[in-house]
């Protein structure tokens, strides 16, 4: 089963919108399998970042996802790496379509709510630079197929 990885970044956390952002992925129908609050460390938020590490914004960026909590999160589903992104909206929250987490909630693209993989390989790298193994729960929802 496809799996994405999320996360709710400092401005989401600050402005008590992680409940709020959740709910869009839970009502969605996809499955929670991780989820953890956390302080990034620099490290870490160096690693994820990597591809951006020459981007005149990265030292930015860093800075602002070690600056406060954020909550990673994996999600489980068919399709749930591409309709994440949608959920999600396009990367300048000023021109993301309403109706989407960014589109909603945000105007500044250095301030963009969640980060979302971009593909199912981006996603497993992701998930394995974040997660362990045991913190990951495998399991499905008691729903029956034509309610879900
Ligand atoms: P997305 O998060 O939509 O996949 P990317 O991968 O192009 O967007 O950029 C990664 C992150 O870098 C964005 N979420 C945003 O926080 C930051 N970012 C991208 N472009 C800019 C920019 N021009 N100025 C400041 N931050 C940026």
């Amino acid at each position: 089963m496809e799996r994405t990885f999320l996360a709710i970044k400092p401005d989401g956390v600050q402005r008590g919108l992680v409940g709020e952002i959740i709910r869009r992925f839970e009502t969605k129908g996809f499955t929670l399998v991780g989820l953890k609050f956390l302080q990034v460390s620099r490290e870490l938020a160096e690693q994820h970042y990597d591809v951006h590490r020459e981007r005149p914004f990265f030292a930015g960026l860093v800075e602002f996802i070690i600056s406060s909590p954020v909550v990673a999160m994996v999600w489980e589903g068919d399709g749930v790496v591409a309709s994440a992104r949608k959920i999600i909206g396009a990367t300048n929250p000023l021109t993301s379509e309403p109706g989407t987490i960014r589109g909603d909630f945000g105007i500044n693209i250095g301030r963009n709510l969640i980060h979302g993989s971009d593909a199912p390989e981006t996603a497993q790298k992701e998930i394995a630079l974040w997660f362990k193994d045991e913190e990951l729960v495998n399991w499905q929802p008691h729903l029956t197929p034509w309610l879900h």
